[in-house]
């Protein structure tokens, strides 16, 4: 058994027998141990920034999706970046957007797996905390990435950008495309993803501009990362509201059935579309004329910063709290922000000018 799989099995001993047994049976110090200096003082709430990286930690994936091409790119970062450092990699997660009660029960299964660390997309919010708390208990490190849970369920989140740099830029955009004047409707993910309803709420804010005043939010669809659905709910709008004039769709599995479906209509290039897709997704609909432009940051990265972050915390290098600093290989230097959020970076603008530049 790894030590740090001992050191869990004990704190999990610890807390169904007497101390005293626990400790017999844990007891001896090794020359892990000593190396484990700054995971104790981690756990002791002190962050070691030169504790050395360990090897050999199991960093469990649980996307918010899995099958989603977004989530293929983001984890296939992650595993990359775990390979580089001596450590390894496992993927668990449902297929569907909206099970809530599946990523809860992955959850359960890795934390029964005793793995060093979960990189976590939440479904909901609050719907992964017992669980999470119950890996934080013993001794996993916790990071969410993409989508949050709540700040006291997890040690660190990784956002893809600041929700004031992605809800505001979407509005900016279509805005500009439409004249500053009509009806739109956003299509969104599924109803309860935290990502998502954070930049919908910044991009409600942004519309109370003065500047927007000719512009009406009429609706807010959910196609739950479904291409299907969101087809539909798609069409819907349209049928729902005859004078659109634009769509803002935050979602990469949205943004694509929405360009499929205005591409094979009437509404091609007239009902404008815009929000977060890949640019291979995009790129067609891009030249077809029935997209200007789109944003989205590279997920591969989010997944390589969301496996060094884990790492970083399983090594005790940080604890989560605000102002620490950690190296991310070559990513640079990172530090953590206010409730433990770690910022990417700024999202990228495609257009046809750009897209073929990018590959994923
Ligand atoms: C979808 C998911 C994901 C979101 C991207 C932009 O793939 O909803 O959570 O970050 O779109």
């Amino acid at each position: 058994m790894r030590k740090s799989s001992i050191r869990r099995t004990c704190a999990a001993l610890a807390a169904v027998t007497s101390l005293a047994l626990a400790a017999t049976a844990c007891g001896g110090t090794t020359k892990e141990d000593v190396k484990d200096e700054g995971a104790k003082a981690a756990t002791a709430g002190k962050a070691d920034p030169n504790a050395e990286t360990k090897k050999g930690l199991t960093v469990g994936f649980l996307p918010k999706q899995v099958n989603n091409p977004y989530f293929t790119v983001a984890d296939k970062g992650g595993e990359k970046a775990l390979k580089e450092l001596g450590s390894s990699y496992k993927e668990v997660g449902t297929s569907s957007g909206t099970d809530t009660a599946g990523q809860v029960s992955y959850v359960n299964t890795l934390t029964q797996q005793q793995v060093d660390a979960i990189a976590v997309s939440a479904q909901d919010p609050g719907a992964l905390c017992t669980a999470l708390k119950q890996a934080m208990k013993n001794d996993i490190k916790v990071v969410t990435y993409d989508s949050d849970t709540n700040p006291e369920c997890r040690n660190a989140f990784i956002s893809q950008a600041s929700a004031d740099d992605i809800g505001r830029t979407q509005v900016q955009q279509l805005a500009e495309q439409i004249g500053n004047k009509g009806e739109i409707a956003i299509l969104s993910a599924a109803q309860t993803a935290t990502n998502q309803n954070a930049w919908i709420e910044i991009m409600k804010d942004e519309l109370k501009d003065p500047k927007y005043k000719d512009i009406k939010l009429v609706k807010v669809a959910y196609g739950d990362d479904d291409a299907q659905k969101s087809f539909q709910q798609t069409q819907g709008l349209l049928q729902e509201h005859p004078n659109l004039k634009g769509i803002i769709s935050p979602t990469t599995v949205g943004i694509k059935a929405a360009a499929q479906y205005l591409s094979g209509s009437k509404y091609k290039g007239k009902v404008k579309l815009t929000g977060l897709g890949t640019p291979n997704d995009m790129r067609k609909y891009v030249k077809n004329g029935t997209v200007e432009a789109f944003e989205l940051w590279d997920p591969a990265k989010l997944g390589e910063l969301a496996a060094r972050t884990a790492v970083a915390l399983a090594s005790g290098q940080i604890t989560g709290k605000e102002g620490e600093t950690f190296k991310a290989g070559a990513m640079g230097e990172y530090t953590i922000g206010k409730d433990g959020v770690i910022d990417l970076g700024k999202p990228t603008v495609f257009t046809a000018d750009n897209v073929d530049q990018f590959d994923f």
